[in-house]
Formats: structure tokens, sequence, C-alpha cells
């Protein structure tokens, strides 16, 4: 197994040797299902648990292994199973709040170059989602492309390419067919070598369908053995990286339900870069853009150079990401407070101590 051709770089190399440990191997985890990662090294797969002093050291589970990660492994001797020691420095994460009110984030995947976001053009054509989506790759420093599925149940995709056009910001819109099989040579085309990209977006939108018509049809096998879900189609139950033939990586991933975000104020305006450009002109540095004299942004909505439903998103999401922002630092001072008490109770626990005495 050529560890190159799985994204390995310089960069990974250099980390790996600094850990100084001659009997550890890398890897990288191409597959997870309840607990047990499935590592691929210069010696094949190998199936792999993680360590329990990486598991207690994590700070949450985003630092514990993910597909896409490069890891440090050490092979058990005698068995073709290793335990995962260390996870090397992620070039880039893709990552979503829990859903939920907890505070805490979830990696989807690691170290992942291109990003395509699938929105099918049958039914439940969402720009606004596609916006989401869109933040949360630029969060991730990764690329983002814009797949428009099922064009072939659409018999005029015209408007809805514009209307994808239009949130797309710098991302490449393309109209794909999973079934005729159109753009999908447009797709390829946007894959380099050993480059890594995960395909995200709600279930049924056509995923899975996509990724196998990249992968050729060996691995029609591996979609049809997936689970169906209550309404008895195939979906996608675990996140798994495979190989493409023409070289470069693909993950599939499960649709996802809830998609909050877990964002900075910099990823909002990036995609939103028409609106953060407008907003350079406010008179107040920290203006809302909602009554506040001297706004650039409000007038550029009455006049319709900006869409009132992109302002109305923008201002969503802004809020939304505000929002996180102070629930971790919420979460952080809470997180004090319960170690100060901690610390409080382990004295008063303590036997009389001297002070006590006086
Ligand atoms: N007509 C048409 N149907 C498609 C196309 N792509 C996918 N489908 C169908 O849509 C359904 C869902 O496709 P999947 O590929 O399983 O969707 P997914 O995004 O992987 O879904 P999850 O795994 O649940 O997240 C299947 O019945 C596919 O045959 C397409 O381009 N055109
Ligand atoms: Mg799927
Ligand atoms: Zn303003």
């Amino acid at each position: 197994m050529n560890l190159k051709g799985l994204g390995w770089s310089e960069g990974f190399a250099e980390a790996f040797l600094r850990l100084g440990e001659a009997s550890w191997i890398p890897g990288r985890v191409v597959s997870e299902h309840r607990g047990i990662r499935t590592l691929v090294t210069e010696q094949g797969e190998l199936p792999a648990t993680v360590a329990g002093r990486l598991e207690h050291q994590a700070a949450s589970a985003a630092e514990l292994p993910k597909i896409g990660d490069w890891v440090a492994v050490a092979p058990l001797p005698g068995e073709s199973k290793g335990v995962i020691q260390h996870v090397l420095p992620r070039k880039t994460q893709l990552g979503r709040k829990v859903p939920g009110k907890v505070v805490t984030q979830q990696i989807l995947a690691a170290n992942v170059d291109l990003v395509f976001i699938v929105q099918a053009l049958d039914s439940g054509f969402r720009p606004r989602r596609i916006e989401r989506f869109l933040m949360l790759a630029h969060e991730g420093g990764i690329r983002p492309v814009i797949l428009l599925n099922k064009a072939d149940l659409c018999p005029d995709p015209a408007p809805l390419l514009a209307a994808a056009e239009a949130v797309a910001g710098s991302a490449t819109v393309i109209l794909t067919s999973a079934n005729t099989r159109r753009g999908i040579k447009a797709v390829t085309a946007l894959i380099r070598p050993a480059e890594t990209v995960v395909f995200l977006g709600s279930s049924g939108v056509g995923k899975s369908s996509l990724i196998n018509r990249l992968c050729g049809e060996e691995y029609q096998a591996t979609i049809e053995v997936r689970e169906k879900d209550a309404k008895g189609r195939h979906t996608t139950t675990a996140r798994e990286l495979l190989p493409l033939p023409g070289g470069g990586l693909v993950i599939d991933t499960p649709g996802l339900r809830e998609l909050q975000l877990w964002v900075n104020e910099e990823a909002v305006d990036e995609s939103f870069a028409e609106i953060a450009e407008l907003a350079l002109g406010c008179r107040f540095r920290d203006c809302q853009h909602l009554q506040e004299p001297g706004c650039a942004v409000r007038p550029a909505v009455e006049a319709g150079i900006v869409p009132q439903a992109r302002y109305e998103s923008y201002l969503k999401l802004r809020k939304e990401q505000q929002a996180l922002a102070s629930g971790t630092q919420e979460h952080v001072i809470r997180t004090r407070q319960r170690q100060t008490r901690v610390h409080h109770k382990t004295r008063t626990a303590l036997p009389r101590q001297r002070w006590d005495e006086e």
C-alpha cells in the first residue's frame, strides 16, 4: 500500500517522526464502526482500537481519531490488530455542532481537500441549506463545490441553477445525475490524485449513488449491503473512505438531519462575501445592519441589490454563530466553575486541617 497515494505528505511524515517511536507505524482511518476503526497502513488494512491513554487525555471527542485522520498505531504482535497511540495534527477538519443543547463539536471528517455539497433537484431544493454547508466548508478551510443532483427529474433546472449560483460565492455549481451520468466527468476532473473529497448533504439526495458512479461498478456491492432505513431505502450508516480509480479518495457520509453550525465570524463573512464587503461601508464597526444610522447593508437590501431572503439568512446564521460563540464561552466558564467546586470539595473532604483548628 502506497501511503502517498492515500494523501500522506511531508508534513505528516515530519509529525510522525517527531513522535520518535520506532515500533509505531502510520496509518489512515478509512472507516469507523462501533468503536472499531479500520486503518490502511503500508502493510494493508488493520482494525484498531484507541489507546486508553489517548481516550483519557482527549479534552473532547473531537480530538479522537476520526475518518480521514492520520494516526500512529502500535501493531499488536502476532495479531492482525493495532492500538492507535496518537492522532497526527490535522491539515483540515470538517465539523458541526452536536445536535442539541450541548456545545460540543463533532468532527465529520479530517484531512479533506474538497467538499461536494449535494442537493437534489426533485423536491426540497433549499438554497439556505447550501449556505450552511458552505460555511462548514469555509470554516474547515476546505474548497467547496455544489452538486445539484437528480437533474434527470427536473425538466427545467435553469432557475434552480441560478438560485444556487446566487448563494455559491466562488464555489462551482454542477448539474449532475447519478442515473444518466450527467456531470460525472466534470466532477471527476475536479479531484486530483491523492486528494480526499467528501460528500455532504441531506439523506436521499444521491451521495452514495454519485460516489458509486465515480468509483465504477465494483463498489455497487458496498452500497447494496448497507442497512435499509424505516422506509426501506438503502441509507448510509457509517462514514467510510474509498479509493477512486483515477487516484484520489472519497468519503461517503450519512445524510445529516440537523446541521448546526460550528463556525466563527470569518466563515460567515466568507460565505456572505458581498454582504461583508458592503458592511465595510457601515458607519459603525459593530453595525448589526438592522436599524443603525449610516448602515450600508440595509439600503442595498431595500434597493434589491441584496435579495431579502439572502439578507435574512445572513442575519439568522450570524445570530446562530453569535449564540454559539457566547455558548462556548459560557461552557468554558461553567467548566471552570465545576473545576473550582471540585477543588473546594476535595479541600473540605480532607481530614481536619491545621487552619481549621485556629
Ligand atoms: N432519478 C434519480 N435518482 C437518483 C439519482 N441519484 C440518486 N438517486 C436515487 O435516490 C435514492 C437515494 O440515493 P442515495 O445515493 O442512497 O442517497 P444518499 O444521499 O447516499 O442518502 P443517505 O445515505 O441516506 O444519506 C436512491 O433511490 C437512488 O437511486 C439521480 O441522479 N437521479
Ligand atoms: Mg448514502
Ligand atoms: Zn450596517
